[in-house]
């Protein structure tokens, strides 16, 4: 028999346990958003929905129309949830806010809605990034919006590739569910997903090699001398999924053009870390754990290093000898 992620949700008691409902409730919220966006990117070539939208985001990036598309569906479903107090997204300079009660609205959720999509064009896997942190005792938003990553309840991603895979966790491991067209379900493919203590890849866009700070070039020649692979998709979801799938490690160092790193810590680097960590790995800002960085902005970025427990304490090494 199948198990969809809303049973799988009520089936695990968790920091939502008095209130399972409301979370699968608000999870079937972000899994009906992710499947909207799904059947618009299979057929993007024949709809019209490639390319620009002709305005820039909060990012000064410019907007891709599925990027629009993504958002609202995302602002539209997850709205309709009374659980929901804020929605941060990539792609608004300001949350949204709810006039909801600390008793009714308990939850922040924070997403990145189409990570990746310059690459939709050229047909490359893309993905959605989904974070979620409860709301403060005293209900302050903002205070709420910026808690560490170690506060996450739940954090994960959708990746839309050759299949549609939804990769979650709340706290108790990390699990995958690979949609199936024929009825419209995620379905359980991964069970309790584990990174590999080791793998055969380094993830970084070596273009930027000059600019690192000391110690990167020196770790990856490293990893190069003991026969390591090179594989950057340039689409963060799709390097993390291999990343958990095969072991390895994803760099984006510090650069000249962006020193604070170029990925955003509340929608990129905070759930990718919280999914790291659950499934065996760990996660870096290059000084310290990523989730325990205090955020000051809702779009700030961070150096993020990510990946199997060998490489990353490799890493670790490695930078407190330069
Ligand atoms: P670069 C895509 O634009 C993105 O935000 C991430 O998905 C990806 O990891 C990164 O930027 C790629 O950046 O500078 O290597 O092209």
């Amino acid at each position: 028999m199948i198990t969809t992620v809303q049973q799988h949700i009520l089936e695990q008691q968790q920091d939502f346990s008095e209130a399972s409902g409301t979370f699968s409730w608000l999870l079937s919220g972000i899994t009906l958003a992710t499947k909207m966006i799904e059947a618009k990117i299979r057929s993007a070539g024949l709809t019209g929905v490639l390319g620009a939208y002709g305005s820039e985001n909060v990012q000064g990036e410019q907007q891709q129309k599925l990027d629009v598309y993504a958002n609202q569906a995302l602002l539209h479903c997850l709205g309709l949830r009374d659980s929901v107090a804020a929605l941060v997204s990539e792609e608004d300079e300001e949350p949204v806010t709810f006039d909801r009660s600390v008793k009714t609205g308990k939850y922040i959720i924070i997403f990145d809605p189409l990570d990746g999509s310059s690459n939709i064009d050229v047909n490359v896997n893309v993905g959605t990034i989904f974070s979620i942190h409860k709301r403060l005792q005293d209900g302050d938003l903002n205070a709420s919006i910026l808690q560490p990553g170690t506060r996450q309840v739940a954090a994960g991603y959708v990746v839309y590739g050759p299949s549609t895979v939804l990769v979650y966790t709340t706290g108790e491991g990390v699990h995958g569910f690979t949609l199936d067209p024929a009825i419209g379900a995620f379905v359980l493919s991964h069970e309790n997903m584990r990174m590999p203590d080791r793998g055969p890849y380094y993830s970084v866009n070596e273009a930027n090699a000059a600019s690192w700070p000391d110690g990167y070039a020196e770790y990856l020649a490293e990893l190069r001398g003991e026969g390591y692979s090179s594989r950057y998709i340039g689409s963060l979801v799709a390097d993390f999924h291999r990343t958990v799938l095969k072991g390895g490690v994803f760099l984006y160092p510090p650069t000249r053009k962006q020193p604070g790193g170029k990925l955003r810590l509340l929608y990129e680097a905070n759930p990718l870390a919280f999914l790291a960590e659950q499934a065996g790995g760990m996660a870096s800002n290059g000084t310290g754990r990523t989730l325990e960085i205090q955020p000051a902005g809702i779009h700030q970025r961070t150096p993020f290093m990510v990946g199997s427990r060998w490489e990353m304490e490799r890493f670790q090494a490695v930078m407190r000898e330069v």
